[in-house]
């Protein structure tokens, strides 16, 4: 007996569905009413071969695309590679190899896998960030950026991580250590570029609402508050014996009769420019100290408030009293402006640190709790405001108010927002990256390079990795460094930083429908085609990161003219991670599943199929409890059912087994599409091996293989499988007797004549005893329900001509005929 195996028939599909063009879209407007969709998986990162984590996310984006397609909609499902980052050189540095090598080989075998597991790619999409027609175009939008004051140089505070030599984004810290190597983060101050997102914070968090019904809301809920938007106002504070007052934000201007110290940040340049001479060593020492602690002591909650006094006064300007100025590290000098009216009263951080000083503390808003001197402990929420001159007795609600309009009267307040969000530091102190497209010249400054002279192309030789100064790798390449300048002519040098890679992720799905295109970084006519994007599957990691990139790249864009929408991508559908023994696989643990293995042990269906039917795509998937046993064997299932049907000579007469079929194949397809269409992919899995079971009982006891309505079954089951099983589903196409791909068949659509009625089953019973049982509508009257039961074949040969004396109907659920003994 011939049996299935999955991996004969991989390379016969691959090679049909490319002759056939399967999953190529039309680019033509032949059919301008057909529905488009553009389904995007974020894109692979090529280090090594896809691992398990890919496997999960492009099952399931590959069934949304499938599904999409065979809905009858143009579906583009692209495919292209994160190709530039740190690994890459790092991998290269080690072995003294050319980054673009290790890249390059890496791709290929990634691209060989994705066709081997039947992603249904479009491969006339493929993209590669670090080839030079790509990044030519991050250099361009950086420009772009620049032109309009939103990409600048400044100096900064950065983390710097010791082992991997670079600067890494706020998001790249986790907990005080590299996301990459778990090294301790350092700070450091360099010279580095920034794209202004600040200036796009509320738009950021006002179009949240247009997305909001296709995005995950927890998703929507971090960017908020990554955002961070704060509301209170701005208050001067006059300084003693300075001309310029300070700026301090404040959420509770209603508390500044209680404000009875003032802190500045203690890596704020104010703070050294206010120290007075006296505090000068006091406030070196203090901040040595605090520099050499880490962010994780830094921030640890338990951790005693430290600061050191500045010698200066600051003038509250509600009381006219002088209060004590104090350098800390419990302010950041990047949050608001870096300085702070302390409220020991109302803020237990200023209580805190108040307490280590003896600085008095005053309660200004009665809130009914014991007094915070006394126990230690700041009272807030609501309550009326004491010691506070006029504004006594008023409520902190309405005394904010008030106090607010006064400051603005005087000229030293303003109501004010504030958001967490900083900007963008983008630059990267690193070879394998786009090169940063500016040209310092000592006359001119930061010059631009001219956009017929893109892209700036990485040097291929002449530069060091790892140069022993510490530098960037490109600053060692001095004769690709030194260029004349394009303003004045004069020898200048070229930038030696390359671009962040979210740069090039942050737009690549706007290139994707057309990445040959040469006039531009995208191609407004496909643009119009596609974007946005439908569908975009991915990590939730990419929460605060690249996801909130791409809004702002596109909101820039837009306001460029070049992009007609704001939003990049109407629905977001996250993946859960593959984890063994519930812990992330990874090298070091020693815990990795290689997914080409797993392939080759059980097929890519099979391993797709137990992907997507261990839970919902969001969830993660340990990968240690399922099996992908059971999903060879219902594939096989399948396969089998195609064979029996497809050999089954003549076609037989309906019968009345069939027309409950017929309502039960309906009913599944109808269940089926309205799970898919709700991303609910398991569900959907679990609905097919139902129907399964059903076809294969419905071949074996009847009505066997040669009804109608079993082919019918079976061929829906097939053609609704191909989302998740495309080989064994072409096969069984085929073996049908249709000619591929089964894919071009389209979704098999639920008759509604036969969903008319939910159907329950109804028992028979003779004299008590169970007799038949029979598939009938819910709402079915007791007259019909009566007609069909001494219809029933088999009940009417279990009489053997017994005459009924009474027929006991209780509809739906039973029929019970009484005879005379
Ligand atoms: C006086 C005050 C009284 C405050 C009070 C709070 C309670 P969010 O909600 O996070 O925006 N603050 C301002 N800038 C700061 C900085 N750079 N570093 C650390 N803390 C800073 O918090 C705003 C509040 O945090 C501000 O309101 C300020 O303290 C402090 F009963 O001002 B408040
Ligand atoms: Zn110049």
């Amino acid at each position: 007996d011939e049996i299935y195996d999955p991996q004969a028939v991989i390379d016969k599909w691959l090679a049909v569905w490319d002759e056939l063009g399967t999953f190529e879209v039309d680019r033509t407007d032949n059919e301008p009413d057909r529905p488009r969709r553009y389904v995007v998986s974020m894109f692979a990162y090529p280090s090594g071969d896809l691992h398990m984590g890919h496997g999960e996310v492009f099952s399931i984006s590959d069934a949304i695309a499938r599904f999409a397609r065979m809905r009858g909609a143009e579906t583009l499902f692209p495919v292209g590679w994160d190709s530039f980052g740190l690994p890459a050189e790092n991998a290269a540095f080690k072995r003294g190899l050319d980054p673009r090598e290790w890249t390059y080989t890496n791709i290929e075998t990634q691209a060989d896998s994705f066709r081997r597991l039947g992603i249904s790619f479009d491969w006339r999409t493929r993209l590669h960030t670090s080839d030079p027609e790509y990044y030519r175009w991050n250099q361009w939008l950086f420009l772009r950026l620049f032109e309009r004051g939103l990409a600048y140089r400044d100096d900064a505070m950065v983390n710097w991580c010791p082992q991997d030599r670079t600067v890494l984004a706020n998001e790249q810290v986790v907990s005080g250590r590299c996301e990459r190597c778990g090294a301790e983060v350092v700070k450091r101050a360099l010279t580095q570029w920034f794209f202004r997102i600040s200036a796009y914070a509320q738009r950021l968090l006002d179009d949240m609402d247009r997305i909001e019904p296709g995005w995950p809301p927890e998703i929507l809920t971090m960017q908020r508050n990554w955002i961070g938007r704060s509301e209170g106002a701005h208050i001067d504070f006059a300084i003693e014996g300075r001309d310029e007052p300070v700026r301090i934000f404040t959420t509770r201007p209603e508390t500044l009769f209680g404000a009875t110290f003032f802190v500045i940040a203690f890596d704020a340049p104010l703070a050294a420019q206010l120290c007075a001479p006296e505090c000068r060593a006091a406030f070196e020492t203090y901040v040595r100290q605090v520099s050499a602690s880490t962010d994780i002591e830094r921030l640890a909650t338990d951790r005693p408030k430290t600061g050191v006094f500045l010698g200066r006064y600051a003038i509250n300007p509600a009381t006219g009293e002088r209060i004590p100025v104090y350098a800390a590290d419990y302010v950041l000098a990047t949050y608001g402006t870096g300085a702070v009216m302390a409220v020991p009263a109302h803020d237990q951080r200023d209580l805190d640190f108040a307490r280590t000083q003896g600085i008095p503390v005053q309660t200004v808003i009665d809130t009914g709790a014991a007094d915070p001197a006394r126990t230690g402990v700041a009272t807030d929420g609501a309550g009326v405001l004491i010691s506070s001159g006029r504004f006594t007795g008023q409520s902190d609600t309405e005394a904010r108010a008030a106090i607010v309009a006064d400051l603005t009267e005087r000229g030293i307040g303003a109501s004010a927002v504030t958001y967490r969000l900083r900007d963008w530091l983008l630059s990267r102190q690193r070879y394998w990256g786009t090169p940063i497209p500016i040209i310092h010249c000592d006359d001119c400054g930061q010059v631009p390079v001219p956009d017929d002279q893109l892209p700036v192309r990485l040097p291929e030789s002449g530069y060091d990795l790892r140069p022993d100064d510490g530098r960037a790798p490109l600053a060692s390449a001095h004769e690709w460094v030194r260029v004349p300048c394009p303003r004045c002519g004069i020898t200048a040098r070229r930038d030696t930083d390359t671009m962040d890679t979210f740069v090039d992720s942050s737009w690549y799905f706007l290139r994707y429908p057309n990445p040959d295109f040469t006039q531009g970084p995208f191609d407004p006519a496909e643009i119009a085609r596609w974007l946005p994007v439908d569908e975009y599957i991915g990590g939730k990691e990419h929460a605060t990161g690249h996801l909130l990139y791409a809004r702002f790249l596109t909101k820039v864009l837009h306001d460029l003219g070049l992009l007609p929408f704001t939003e990049p991508m109407t629905r977001l559908t996250n993946q859960g991670q593959v984890l063994m023994d519930g812990k992330a696989m990874s090298k070091s643990l020693g815990n990795l599943v290689d997914l080409r293995s797993q392939i080759r042990q059980y097929g890519p269906d099979a391993v797709r199929v137990t992907m997507i039917f261990a839970g919902p795509p969001e969830d993660d998937i340990d990968w240690a409890d399922v099996s992908p046993q059971g999903a060879v064997k219902w594939l096989a299932r399948i396969w089998r059912l195609a064979v029996d049907i497809g050999s089954a000579a003549g076609t037989s007469e309906p019968t009345s087994n069939s027309a409950t079929l017929r309502r039960d194949v309906h009913a599944t397809i109808a269940e089926t599409t309205a799970l898919m269409t709700g991303k609910r992919l398991n569900v959907a899995v679990a609905q097919l091996m139902r129907l399964t079971n059903l076809l294969r009982k419905a071949v074996d006891t009847g009505p066997g293989p040669a009804d109608p309505a079993v082919r019918e079954g079976v061929e829906a089951l097939v053609r609704m499988s191909s989302c998740f099983a495309p080989f064994t589903a072409e096969e069984s196409w085929e073996r049908l007797g249709h000619n591929p791909s089964v894919s071009d068949a389209g979704w098999p659509t639920p008759d509604p004549s036969l969903l008319a009625h939910d159907t329950t089953t109804c028992v028979i019973q003779i004299d008590g005893k169970l007799r038949d049982r029979l598939q009938v509508p819910v709402d079915i009257d007791e007259t019909a329900l009566r007609a069909l039961a001494l219809a029933s074949a088999t009940i009417t040969d279990a009489l053997a001509g017994r005459a009924t004396t009474r027929v006991i109907v209780r509809a739906p659920r039973l029929v019970n005929l009484v005879t005379k003994h």
